[in-house]
C-alpha cells in the first residue's frame, strides 16, 4: 500500500477561482454546456487529457527539443524508451491519439468491412472510411448500472459470431475505454480474443494509452506484483498497438502507432507522411517527443501508478461512503446520473444538468466530450465521469470536490432540468441548452469544510526512501548531524522552510523573459515599487538574502557597546549584532520559554523588560529594538497588533528606532487574523500594512514568506539611513539595483510578493502546519504549544528525559527521526545555542527542541500523515536512544558542521 505521494511538489499553478454568481453568467454564455465553459473559469478540471503533472525531468526535456525536420534526437529517445519499457520495436509517431486512430482506420478498413470494438466512439471515423463499427462489449458494460471489475471485457460469443460471418477488418480493444468510465479488460479476455483473432486471421489492435491502470487491475486479480511484466504480456497480445501520450506517459500531446506485422507497419509508415508529418516526428515537436519519451521511461516507476490508483480510490470512497451513487473506474469516478437526479425526466438532459450544477457550486468541470447523442440519449447519458489528472491535485482538493458533490446530492431536489435548443446537433461542443426553470437551482449552502491549497501541481520531483540500513549508514557518515546529510538520501525534508519553496508557473513565466542586463532593469524598478506599496516603507533595498540585510543594518545602526533588545535571538541576527559590537538582550515574554504555555502571543515583547533596559542604559545607548515576526526560535510564535502598537509607542517616546525582522511577516499577519477577533474580516495584506506602520524599517529573508529560493530585503523610511545602507550594499553585495541578485531572481521575488499575500494561500499554508501540530499532540508527542505557523517543534527534553542536556538530546532526536523515518529535521537547542565564552560550558537553554519545518507548497497532508506515524513509532522506542558525544566542534555557528557519536550503539 502506498501512503503518500512518491514525489514532492516542484512547481505549482494557481487554481482559477470564481464566485458562483460569476460562474452563472459564464454558464449562460456557454449555453449551459460544460464543454463550452472557458478553461480559465474552471477551478478543478476533471476532463483530464494532457492535464497531468510533469516530472521535473519532463520539464527539463521540454527545453531540449532538437527541432530537426528529419531524424531528430528526440525521436531516437522516444523510440528507445518505447522499446525498452513497452517492448514495442518500431513506431510511427503521431500528433496525438486521434492521429494514431486515423492512420489505423485509413490503412486498415476497406469499404464494407467491420471493426469490432469495446469503445463505441470510433464510429464516425470508421463510417467515414466506409466501414461498419460494431460494439462487442460485454453485457456488463452496456448495462452500466452494475459494472463489475472488468466491465469493459468483450463478449466472446459476439466476437466469434462476427468473425465467423467474415468481413472483419480488425478487432480494436481499448484497455480503459471512456465510454465505460475506464472500466477495464481482463487479461483472460484479451488472451481469448487474441486466440479468436488468430484463428480467424484478423489483426488484434490494442489501445495501450492506459496500460498501467489495466495492468494494475490485472496483476491484483492474479495476486501478482510484477506490473511491468504484465504490461509486456498485454503488448504481446497485440498485432497493432497505439498510444495517446497524454495518458499514462503524462505528456500534453503526442502519440504513436506500431505493428509487429511487417505489412501493416509499412502501410502505417507510408500513411503517416500523408496525414501527420514526417515518419520521424509525425506531427510532434522535438520537445513534445522528449517529454513523451521521458514519460514513457517513467511508466516503469510503479509507485506513480500505485499513487494514482490510491487517489482515485480516496476520491471514490469520499463520495461512496457518504451515500452518493458513484462507480469507481480505473482513472475516474463516475456519478450515476439517474440515481443522482431521479426527479428529472428523460428529456431534461440530466447529465448536462449535473455537470452544470457541479460547475456552479464548485467550479468543477466533468467530462462530456464527443458525440452529442451519446451524452443526451445514448449509453453515455447514464453516468458523468470525473476523471483525475495524474499527480495534479492534493488530497485536500479531492476532499473538497467530494464535499461539493455530496452537498449537491443532499440538495438535489433544488435542481431543475435543461432543454436542448439544438437537440439534433452532432457534436457535444455545439449543443446549447436552456433552463426549464428560470434558475437552474436556488443557491446551495456553501461548502466550507475544507481549506485546500489554491494551486495545483504542475511539476513534481521524485523522492525516494532508502532502506533503514542505508539510512543508518548515511547518518553515521553525517556524524549524527542532519545538516551533513545528502538530499538524495532524504524522503521528506523538513530541515528548513528557507529557499525550499515550490515556485509557481507565474513566477517562471516572468523569469523566462527578463532583461539581460542586471543594471537598472525594469524588474528592479517594479520590485521596489511593489514592495514599497505593500510594506509601506519609503526605501526598498534588495539583497541576496536575509543575513546580508542583517549585516548591513547592524553595521550601520549599531555603535560598539550599544544594547540591542530583541524578542528572542535568531542565530544569524544575533551574530551580526555582535560582530558590530552590539549586546543582544532577550526581552521576549516569559511564556515564550515555556513549551507548555498556550499563550496566544508568545512572540510579544515584554514591555516591562524593555522599559527596564531603557532605564538601565538610557535610550541613546540602545541601537534599535529588533522585533521579529513569527518568532522562529520560540516555535513560530506571533506577536499581537496590540503589542506592536505599545512597543512602537515606547520606542517613539525614547527616540529609539524599531526595526522588524519581517522574514515571516505574512504568517504573523495570518495569525493576527485568526487569533484577534478585531481582524477577522481584515485582509492579510491590510493587517501586514498596519504591522509595518509601527516600525522604522526591516530586514527580510525573502526565502521564507516571499516564495523565492533566493533574495532578501532591507527597508527603512529614513533618507539618511537608506543612503548609508546603499553604501554598504555596493561594497558587500553588488550593484545598487541588483543587490547581488540576477534579474530572474528579482522578477521571481516581485511576483512572489503578490502570491504570498493571497488569503487562500496563507490560510492553507498555516492550516497545514497547525494540522501537523494537532496530529502530533493527538499521538501523544510532546511539542511546543500552541503550534506555530512555519514549523512544529518537538520538545526533546520530554521526548528523551533520560538524557542530560550535555548529551545533546535534540541532536540525538533529530538523528533518530531520520533513521526511523527518512525525514530530515533540525536541531534547535544546546548545539545551536553554543558555549558561554566566559565559562566554556554549553549554555543549556530552556528550549531543547527539534524543528519540523514546513516548506511552502512542497508537501501534501499525506506526507505529514506519514511523518506523524513515523515519529509515533519512534516515541514507542524512545528509551533505546542513548546520548551523543561531540567529536568535532567548529568555533562559530557550530550546529552546521559539528559531528557526534552515540555513546552506546543505537538499536531500534
Ligand atoms: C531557517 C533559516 C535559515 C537558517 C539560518 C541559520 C541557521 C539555520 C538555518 C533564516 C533567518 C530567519 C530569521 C528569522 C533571518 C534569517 C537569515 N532562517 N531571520 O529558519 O529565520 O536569513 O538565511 O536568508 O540569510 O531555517 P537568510
Amino acid at each position: 500500500m502506498i501512503i503518500s505521494e512518491p514525489f514532492k511538489i516542484k512547481e505549482i499553478k494557481h487554481l482559477n477561482r470564481r464566485k458562483s454568481h460569476e460562474r452563472w453568467h459564464v454558464l449562460q454564455n456557454a449555453g449551459f454546456n460544460i464543454l463550452e465553459v472557458p478553461a480559465d473559469t474552471v477551478t478543478f478540471d476533471l476532463v483530464a487529457r494532457g492535464m497531468s503533472a510533469w516530472s521535473h525531468f519532463q520539464k527539463a526535456g521540454y527545453m531540449i527539443g532538437d527541432e530537426a525536420y528529419a531524424g531528430s534526437r528526440n525521436y531516437q529517445h522516444l523510440q528507445s524508451a518505447v522499446k525498452s519499457v513497452l517492448g514495442v520495436e518500431r513506431l510511427v509517431p503521431t500528433h496525438n491519439g486521434i492521429g494514431a486512430e486515423k492512420l489505423l482506420v485509413t490503412t486498415m478498413v476497406k469499404p464494407g468491412q467491420k471493426v469490432l470494438h469495446n469503445r463505441g466512439r470510433l464510429d464516425r471515423l470508421v463510417a467515414f472510411n466506409g466501414g461498419i463499427s460494431i460494439d462487442v462489449t460485454s453485457q456488463n458494460a452496456r448495462e452500466y448500472a452494475a459494472p463489475d471489475q472488468f466491465g469493459a471485457d468483450l463478449d466472446l460469443a459476439l466476437v466469434k459470431q462476427n468473425l465467423h460471418e467474415g468481413g472483419v477488418a480488425y478487432v480494436h480493444i481499448v484497455l480503459c475505454p471512456d465510454a465505460w468510465n475506464g472500466q477495464t479488460v481482463s487479461f483472460e479476455n484479451l488472451e481469448e480474443v487474441n486466440g479468436l483473432c488468430r484463428a480467424g486471421g484478423v489483426p488484434l489492435v490494442i489501445d495501450i494509452s492506459n496500460i498501467l491502470e489495466n495492468a494494475l487491475w490485472n496483476t491484483r486479480a492474479k495476486g501478482s506484483e510484477d506490473l511491468m511484466s504484465m504490461v509486456r504480456d498485454i503488448v504481446d497480445q497485440a498485432d497493432v498497438v497505439l498510444m495517446d501520450a497524454a495518458q499514462d506517459a503524462r505528456a500534453d500531446i503526442g502519440g504513436f502507432i506500431s505493428s509487429r506485422v511487417d505489412d501493416i507497419f509499412t502501410k502505417l509508415r507510408n500513411q503517416v507522411v500523408v496525414f501527420e508529418g514526417l515518419h520521424t516526428y509525425g506531427g510532434m515537436t522535438g520537445r513534445a517527443m522528449e517529454v513523451f519519451a521521458i514519460g514513457v521511461r517513467e511508466m516503469e516507476e510503479v509507485d506513480y501508478t500505485l499513487w494514482y490508483d490510491a487517489q482515485v480510490d480516496q476520491f471514490y470512497r469520499s463520495m461512496a461512503d457518504r451515500g452518493v451513487p458513484v462507480y469507481r473506474g480505473t482513472k475516474a469516478v463516475a456519478i450515476d446520473v439517474a440515481n443522482f437526479l431521479p426527479h428529472l425526466k428523460e428529456d431534461e438532459c440530466a447529465k448536462f444538468v449535473l455537470a452544470a450544477a457541479l460547475y456552479l457550486s464548485g467550479g468543477i468541470r466533468a467530462r462530456i466530450v464527443g458525440d452529442a447523442a451519446f451524452h443526451l440519449k445514448g449509453e453515455g447519458r447514464r453516468f458523468l465521469s470525473l476523471e483525475l489528472p495524474r499527480h495534479a491535485y492534493t488530497g485536500n482538493q479531492l476532499e473538497y470536490i467530494a464535499d461539493v458533490v455530496v452537498n449537491l446530492y443532499e440538495n438535489r431536489a433544488k435542481v431543475f432540468g435543461l432543454s436542448p435548443v439544438n437537440p439534433e446537433t452532432s457534436f457535444a461542443d455545439e449543443l446549447r441548452l436552456v433552463p426549464n426553470n428560470n434558475r437552474l437551482f436556488v443557491q446551495l449552502p456553501d461548502v466550507t469544510s475544507h481549506i485546500f491549497e489554491p494551486h495545483k501541481i504542475a511539476i513534481f520531483e521524485p523522492i525516494q526512501m532508502l532502506s533503514k540500513e542505508k539510512r543508518k549508514a548515511a547518518m553515521e557518515k553525517a556524524g549524527s548531524n542532519t545538516f551533513l546529510l545528502e538530499s538524495q538520501d532524504i524522503y521528506i525534508d523538513l530541515l528548513t522552510d528557507s529557499g525550499t519553496t515550490a515556485m509557481s508557473s507565474y513566477q517562471w513565466e516572468g523569469m523566462t523573459n527578463t532583461t539581460d542586463s542586471a543594471y537598472n532593469s525594469r524588474h528592479y524598478a517594479d520590485l521596489v515599487a511593489d514592495y514599497a506599496e505593500i510594506l509601506g516603507f519609503k526605501h526598498i533595498i534588495p539583497t541576496h538574502q536575509g543575513r546580508a540585510a542583517e549585516h548591513i543594518m547592524s553595521t550601520v545602526m549599531i555603535k560598539p557597546g550599544q544594547s540591542v533588545p530583541g524578542n528572542m535571538y535568531f542565530t544569524t541576527t544575533k551574530l551580526h549584532q555582535e560582530i558590530a559590537g552590539g549586546l543582544f538582550l532577550d526581552v521576549i515574554v516569559d511564556e515564550a520559554h515555556d513549551p507548555e504555555s498556550t499563550f496566544a502571543w508568545k512572540g510579544n515583547i515584554d514591555l516591562t523588560k524593555l522599559r527596564a533596559e531603557i532605564e538601565r542604559v538610557g535610550g541613546e545607548n540602545i541601537a534599535y529594538v529588533s522585533f521579529e515576526m513569527s518568532v522562529n526560535m520560540a516555535g513560530g510564535q506571533p506577536f499581537s497588533m496590540e503589542n506592536a502598537r505599545q512597543v512602537s509607542e515606547l520606542c517613539q517616546k525614547h527616540g529609539i528606532a524599531l526595526m522588524f525582522d519581517a522574514t515571516r511577516c505574512v504568517e504573523n499577519a495570518r495569525m493576527i487574523k485568526v487569533k484577534d477577533p478585531a481582524y477577522t474580516h481584515v485582509t492579510v495584506q491590510e493587517i501586514l500594512r498596519e504591522m509595518m506602520s509601527y516600525g522604522d524599517g526591516c530586514t527580510i529573508s525573502c526565502k521564507k514568506d516571499f516564495m523565492v529560493n533566493m533574495g532578501g530585503i532591507l527597508a527603512c523610511n529614513s533618507d539618511v539611513l537608506a543612503g548609508q545602507f546603499r553604501e554598504m550594499l555596493r561594497i558587500w553585495e553588488g550593484d545598487l539595483t541588483t543587490g547581488g541578485l540576477d534579474p530572474k531572481d528579482i522578477e521571481a521575488l516581485r511576483r512572489g510578493l503578490s502570491e504570498s499575500l493571497d488569503d487562500h494561500y496563507i490560510a492553507a499554508r498555516v492550516e497545514q502546519t497547525q494540522e501537523l501540530g494537532h496530529k502530533l499532540i493527538e499521538a501523544g508527542i510532546p511539542i511546543v504549544k500552541p503550534p506555530g505557523s512555519h514549523a512544529i517543534f518537538i520538545n526533546a527534553r520530554e521526548f528523551l528525559p533520560h538524557l542530560d542536556q550535555d548529551e545533546y538530546p535534540a541532536q540525538a532526536l533529530a538523528a533518530a527521526i531520520y533513521i526511523e523515518t527518512g525525514v530530515r529535521v533540525m536541531e534547535r537547542g544546546n548545539v545551536s545555542k553554543g558555549r558561554n565564552p566566559e565559562t566554556g560550558e554549553n549554555y543549556r537553554p530552556a528550549l531543547e527542541l527539534v524543528r519540523l519545518t514546513i516548506p511552502r507548497r512542497v508537501y501534501s497532508n499525506s506526507h505529514f500523515d506519514y511523518v506523524v506515524s513515523g515519529i509515533r513509532r519512534l516515541w514507542d522506542n524512545r528509551e533505546k536512544i542513548s546520548g551523543l558525544e561531540m567529536v568535532y566542534e567548529p568555533k562559530v555557528l557550530r550546529f552546521f558542521q559539528a559531528q557526534f557519536e552515540p555513546k552506546e550503539p543505537w538499536c531500534f
